[in-house]
């Protein structure tokens, strides 16, 4: 079913998370259409598909909407199972893939990156975007802050190169795991690097450079030839405005059958409870709200509308999300 589903990306193309997505589909050349976003609120059109989560990038498959990375790159693994594959069927490489993502994702990484972002960055100097991070972040994104966290996030960052280049990419490898081409680990651990090192000004040449880290920066610029060539062969993805993608998911089915909630949940919650769901680490001002459709370890699900009214799903990882009842249905606890 979902195959012959139009899958629409909400991102803006500089987003870092966003290029995890873009990379991905790529790879496998799977076809997507984007629906551009700006890289501030308000974002009437993802307002538009039903739901409140404030990060991008969102993924709209059918009526079913889709946060976070994690749950994208898991979801487009199971909806998409006869394209190219490029994430292992090994258990001890599927056990780096993951401790990857979560390096990155959680363990520090991005919100180091992000530290590094020069604040001669035009951006950063529009009171505007500075809000609006503050907002996602919950911290200060003042230029004088942004200074003063700079040498600290440095330390890290630097710690981070020396670890692969001493570690995983230590024996001249192309490819993180050792696979033919580029695969979903190098993606799972690639961006922060691509990031900062295609950005200029984030990293000081004394401090960290080509000639400190050559089989990462090696790593990086051989990932970026691959992700240039698989976007060349894939064609330019389709760019529809938010009207379009909302009109295409109206009428569109769900990709997914309707799970159930997972008996034992220790948050006790039944299917048709209130609840509402958000995400603990940024971006948690932003909080949506529905009707519990289903929970399990993985994800939670829970049941939304467009604003022409029609029902959406929209799904949320369970790691580094909250789910909290909302005081209706039938809730046991
Ligand atoms: N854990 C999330 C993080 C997403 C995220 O933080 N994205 C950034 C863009 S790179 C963001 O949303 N920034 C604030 C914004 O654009 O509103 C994921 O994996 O998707």
């Amino acid at each position: 079913m979902a195959q012959q589903t139009e899958i629409i990306l909400y991102h803006y193309p500089y987003s870092p998370y966003a290029k995890r997505i873009v990379w991905y589909l790529n790879l496998r050349g799977i076809p997507y259409t984007q629906c551009l976003q700006p890289p501030i609120l308000p974002r009437p059109d993802v307002v538009a598909i039903g739901t409140s989560y404030r990060r991008i990038p969102i993924v709209a498959i059918g009526r079913d909407i889709y946060n976070d990375t994690r749950l994208i790159l898991s979801k487009l693994e199971i909806l998409y199972p006869s394209h190219k594959r490029i994430s292992t069927s090994d258990p001890e490489k599927q056990a780096l893939e993951r401790l990857l993502e979560n390096w990155a994702v959680d363990g520090g990484l991005f919100v180091r990156a992000s530290q590094l972002l020069p604040s001669s960055l035009p951006l950063l100097k529009d009171p505007r975007f500075t809000k609006d991070r503050e907002d996602y972040t919950g911290r200060s994104w003042t230029k004088e802050n942004m200074d003063r966290g700079r040498p600290e996030a440095l330390v890290e960052i630097r710690r981070a190169f020396e670890l692969l280049e001493t570690t995983l990419l230590a024996d001249g490898r192309d490819w993180i795991l050792g696979t033919e081409g580029p695969g979903l680990g190098d993606i799972e651990a690639i961006w922060p690097f691509h990031w900062l090192i295609t950005l200029k000004e984030a990293l000081p040449p004394s401090y960290i450079s080509a000639k400190d880290f050559p089989k990462v920066f090696a790593w990086v610029a051989r990932f970026h030839k691959a992700a240039t060539e698989s976007a060349k062969t894939c064609g330019k993805p389709k760019t529809i405005t938010g009207k379009e993608a909302v009109a295409i998911i109206e009428r569109s089915e769900f990709v997914e059958v309707e799970g159930e909630v997972e008996a034992g949940d220790p948050l006790g919650l039944a299917k048709g409870d209130t609840v509402e769901v958000w995400p603990t680490d940024s971006g948690f001002n932003h909080k949506d709200r529905g009707s519990l459709v289903s929970l399990c370890g993985r994800e939670v699900v829970i049941e939304s509308k467009t604003e022409g009214g029609t029902t959406v799903r929209v799904h949320a990882p369970r790691h580094g999300f909250r789910v909290k009842s909302a005081g209706g249905g039938g809730t046991k606890l």
